[in-house]
């Protein structure tokens, strides 16, 4: 039995439609749960969309729509970006969900029983674009000196009947789980941030509301319904059928929570403590990518700046726009993107570079030697050619992609593209074909063996282009992995099933800035 590999991002809030930040954490986890299946890992990869809570409500009555309305509406346009942009999620949640509310009551009983909630009244500021609490002290002036939340939205002056979580108890157990399992929270910068936050001590966390009722019933407590977080977070368990251990309940503790940097104390602090109140197992690894902005900016309705994914996949192809994101920004950081730097990138490294050196090989295969591929007899240069790919292709590539460092993994791809490419300007096969046409038959079965460690390589950031090609090359969908390119018999096989190289289509036109662009 393959090894199970469970991976999430964030629940999306659906008050609007999705941004181009929903776009990047939902790629970055495709590419994750892609790479770990071609690993052979038993994935299951889930999203979802975040449902309830006070932002939800506001939104939906400043529209005159009910909550439920609002939710249907916008969700559907979150599956659609996913759908486009080839996410290859397992499940998607929704936590209007029946099964999500009863799981999130399930989780609210186990906690109760544990002794860590009780009855108080709630006095304190609440962020509702935040939805969160804060301290007096964490909150910072605003230009006309009003009050405002660390992330500078801004809060109200909230006063209720609440349950409460005994946070302050987990005090210490939280900071023993940082200093035992220092990969818990990763990248180091987010870790060491939320140990500070911890280490200057944890308050009781008010975990119901009155005021509204948009959200999870309080079990036994009908005038309560759950803080948003407390049903929110438990999507990463009710998603695999918590409290019942069924079928999926395998894959529970998950490796990885995917998540932004804005949102790592709920998951790091919060989450974890909900979680060993309960007695549930905790989560492998909570990871905090940074923010991607637009030119350098945060995308805004004020700056009129908002840019919709959907319209980023179909002019630059979802593919080239998939490979940017992950190429682009060293993963962890903020990063920014403009359509110009989308199109250098695709042109410089998709076109000209990988797309181009498969459609030298294969057109010049297909015209030059009929498309037969024949015996194989590869000299010195043509060895050391394979040895650099397969070295970036079967070493360097995957053993980045384990620590999440894409680009730093593409970047060891590309070289490997460009030797190829440099060794079809040395080699020159066209002028072979004159002078030595064996020669040029072994430069050529050289460039298409490389081809399938690059296409086979590339597939979680690029799965449809990668897929074409391999078609292209005759590997069959079932020899796909990564465990397959070490398959030494494969050319072999290929040329004893007959298979004749077809002249290629294009796999990356060149992009042009479209005329609108700024
Ligand atoms: O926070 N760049 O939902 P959300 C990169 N419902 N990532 C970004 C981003 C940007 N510009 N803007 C937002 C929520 N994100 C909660 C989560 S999970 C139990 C509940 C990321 O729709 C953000 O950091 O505001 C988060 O990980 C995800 O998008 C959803 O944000």
């Amino acid at each position: 039995m393959a090894d199970p590999y469970y991976i999430t991002t964030a629940i999306h809030y659906p008050n609007g439609k999705p941004h181009i930040g929903h776009a990047y954490e939902t790629v970055a986890a495709d590419v994750i749960a892609r790479f770990q299946r071609l690993k052979g890992r038993d994935v299951r990869f889930q999203t979802g969309t975040d449902e309830h809570g006070l932002k939800m409500a506001r939104k939906a009555e400043e529209q005159g729509k009910t909550p439920r309305e609002l939710a249907d509406e916008m969700s559907g346009y979150f599956r659609d970006l996913f759908d486009r942009l080839n996410i290859s999620y397992d499940r998607f949640i929704r936590t209007t969900e029946p099964e999500h509310h009863s799981a999130s009551q399930a989780l609210w009983r186990a906690m109760e029983a544990s002794g860590d909630l009780y009855l108080d009244r709630y006095e304190g500021w609440y962020s509702i674009r935040d939805e969160a609490f804060y301290d007096e002290k964490e909150l910072v002036e605003g230009e006309g000196g009003e009050k405002l939340s660390p992330q500078g939205t801004p809060v109200e002056w909230t006063v209720e009947e609440s349950w409460f979580f005994r946070l302050s108890k987990y005090q210490d157990k939280l900071l023993d789980l940082y200093a035992s399992q220092p990969d818990f929270i990763q990248p180091d910068s987010r870790r060491n941030e939320v140990m500070r936050f911890v280490e200057g001590g944890l308050r009781d966390l008010s975990v119901s509301r009155t005021s509204f009722d948009w959200g999870v019933r309080v079990p036994g407590s009908e005038d309560h319904v759950m803080y948003v977080w407390v049903d929110a977070l438990t999507n990463y368990i009710s998603g695999l059928g918590y409290p019942e251990e069924g079928a999926n309940w395998k894959y529970w503790p998950a490796d990885l929570h995917l998540i932004g940097k804005d949102i790592i104390r709920f998951h790091t602090v919060y989450w974890p403590a909900f979680l060993m109140s309960a007695g549930v197992e905790l989560p492998k690894q909570v990871y905090g990518h940074g923010f991607l902005l637009n030119r350098g900016q945060k995308e805004s309705k004020s700056l009129g700046n908002v840019t919709d994914p959907v319209a980023l996949a179909d002019q630059f192809g979802v593919d080239a726009l998939r490979y940017f994101l992950m190429r682009e920004i060293a993963f962890g950081q903020d990063g920014s993107y403009s359509p110009e730097a989308i199109v250098t990138r695709a042109n410089a490294e998709l076109a000209n570079s990988f797309g181009n050196l498969a459609q030298r090989t294969l057109s010049m295969i297909a015209k030059n030697l009929d498309g037969e591929l024949g015996h194989y007899s590869p000299e010195g240069d043509d060895k050391a050619l394979l040895t650099t790919v397969q070295d970036a292709c079967r070493e360097a590539f995957p053993q980045q992609f384990e620590k999440l460092a894409f680009s730093v993994g593409i970047d060891a791809w590309m070289k490997a593209v460009y030797a190829c490419n440099q060794y079809v300007d040395e080699q020159a096969p066209w002028a072979l074909k004159k002078t030595d046409p064996e020669r040029m038959r072994t430069v050529l079965q050289t460039l298409f063996i490389a081809l399938r460690d690059l296409a086979i390589a590339i597939q979680p950031v690029i799965p449809e282009k990668a897929g074409h090609l391999l078609t292209m090359l005759g590997i069959a969908e079932d020899a796909r992995t990564y465990e397959d390119m070490a398959d030494e018999g494969w050319y072999g096989a290929l040329i004893a099933t007959g298979y004749r190289v077809e002249p290629p289509t294009p796999l990356f036109p060149r992009l042009e800035l479209p005329e609108t662009a700024e």
